[in-house]
C-alpha cells in the first residue's frame, strides 16, 4: 500500500513537470493602456509559441497585486513575471531614477537612447534581486494638467500635486506644490475629493482615466518619457528549459519594438481625445519652460550627487 502511495505521489509530480505550466503577471494599469494590451498580446504569443506549455495569466489594472508591491512579488517568486513603472523603484537604487528626470529625454528617439544607455546597469541590479529583464515599454511624454491655466510655476504655488515616483515627488517640492503619491486608479478620485489639485502625466492615461471630469487645462511641457518594465523571476525562467526561454526572449523582443512603436501614435490620438472632450491643449510658454529646465538640471544634479560613479557613465554613454 505504502508502495503504490508513494509510487502515485511520485507519478504525480514526474507528471507536473511535463504538464503545461500556469504563470501569472501582475500588471498595474488597466486593460485600455497601451503597455497591458502588449503585455496580454506578449502572454498570447508565448502561448501560441509553446502550444500552450506556457500559459501566463496577466492580472491587468493591479487586481492580483498592488503596484508598489510587484517588484517583490516577483523577487520572491510569489509570481513569476510582473510589469512595474520604472520610477517607482527610484529609491532603491539610483539607476531606476534615470526614468523621471525631467527633460534629459523628451522625445522618442533621445527616450530610447537613454534606455540602451541605462540597460546594463538595469540589467545588474535587477539581476541582483533576483530579477531579469523582459521589456520595456515607454509611455508618451509626460505633461502638465491642471483646473486653471499655468502660465509659470507661480500659477501653481500651493496646490497639490499628484506624484507617481520618488523623483516626482521631488519634483513637486521643487515645483513649489506639494506632492501627493496616488496610483492611476485613484486618480478621478483624489481629484474629486481635493486630495490632488494638478497632475504630470501623459496623455493616456488623462484621456483613459476621463481627466476632462475634473481638470480644464493641458499644458503639453513633455517633459520626459517614462517607461514600465516587464520582469521575470530569475528562478523560475531558469527552470523552464532552453526551448521555452527562447520563446519567452522572443516574445520580449517582439513587444519591445511594438510597444516604442504604437507609443507614437498613442500619444497623437490620445491628445486628440482630450480636445474633443473639451480640454483646453496649450503649448507651454518660454517662462514655464525656463523655469522647468532649471528644475530638470538641479534634479540631474541631485542624482548624480547621491549615486556611484555607474551614474555617470551611463548619463555619458548617453550624451555620447
Ligand atoms: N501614466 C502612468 C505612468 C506614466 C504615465 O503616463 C501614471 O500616470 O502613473
Amino acid at each position: 500500500m505504502k508502495n503504490i502511495v508513494t509510487g502515485s505521489i511520485l507519478m504525480g509530480s514526474l507528471l507536473t513537470t511535463v504538464q503545461a505550466a500556469q504563470w501569472h503577471m501582475p500588471t498595474p494599469y488597466g486593460d485600455a493602456n497601451h503597455p497591458t494590451k502588449v503585455a496580454h498580446q506578449f502572454a498570447e504569443e508565448i502561448k501560441t509559441n509553446t502550444k500552450g506549455e506556457l500559459d501566463i495569466t496577466v492580472h491587468s489594472g493591479a487586481s492580483l497585486v498592488k503596484h508598489p508591491e510587484i517588484p517583490r512579488a516577483v523577487r520572491t517568486g510569489q509570481v513569476q513575471m510582473g510589469e512595474v513603472f520604472i520610477g517607482i523603484m527610484g529609491n532603491t537604487h539610483p539607476v531606476f531614477k534615470h526614468d523621471n528626470i525631467p527633460f534629459l529625454a523628451t522625445n522618442y528617439d533621445d527616450a530610447q537612447k537613454l534606455w540602451d544607455a541605462a540597460k546594463p546597469e538595469m540589467n545588474k541590479q535587477l539581476n541582483k534581486e533576483g530579477m531579469t529583464l523582459l521589456y520595456a515599454v515607454a509611455w508618451p511624454a509626460q505633461s502638465l494638467y491642471s483646473k486653471e491655466p499655468v502660465n509659470s510655476l507661480a500659477d501653481l504655488g500651493g496646490l497639490r500635486m499628484r506624484a507617481y515616483s520618488p523623483s516626482t515627488s521631488r519634483l513637486a517640492d521643487l515645483m513649489g506644490t506639494t506632492p501627493t503619491t496616488i496610483q492611476v486608479p485613484e486618480i478621478p478620485q483624489a481629484f474629486s475629493t481635493g486630495i490632488i489639485d494638478a497632475m504630470i502625466t501623459s496623455p493616456s492615461t488623462g484621456a483613459n482615466g476621463q481627466a476632462w471630469d475634473y481638470v480644464k487645462h493641458y499644458t503639453d511641457i513633455q517633459a520626459w518619457i517614462p517607461k514600465n518594465v516587464v520582469v521575470v523571476n530569475t528562478r523560475a525562467f531558469k527552470r523552464l528549459d532552453k526551448a521555452t526561454q527562447q520563446v519567452i526572449l522572443d516574445a520580449a523582443a517582439n513587444a519591445e519594438t511594438k510597444g516604442w512603436e504604437i507609443v507614437r501614435d498613442q500619444a497623437k490620438k490620445d491628445t486628440q481625445t482630450l480636445m474633443d472632450n473639451g480640454i483646453v491643449v496649450t503649448q507651454p510658454s518660454t517662462e514655464l519652460l525656463n523655469e522647468l529646465s532649471v528644475i530638470g538640471a538641479t534634479m540631474e544634479a541631485e542624482w548624480l550627487a547621491e549615486s556611484g560613479p555607474e551614474i555617470k557613465t551611463l548619463i555619458d554613454n548617453y550624451k555620447k
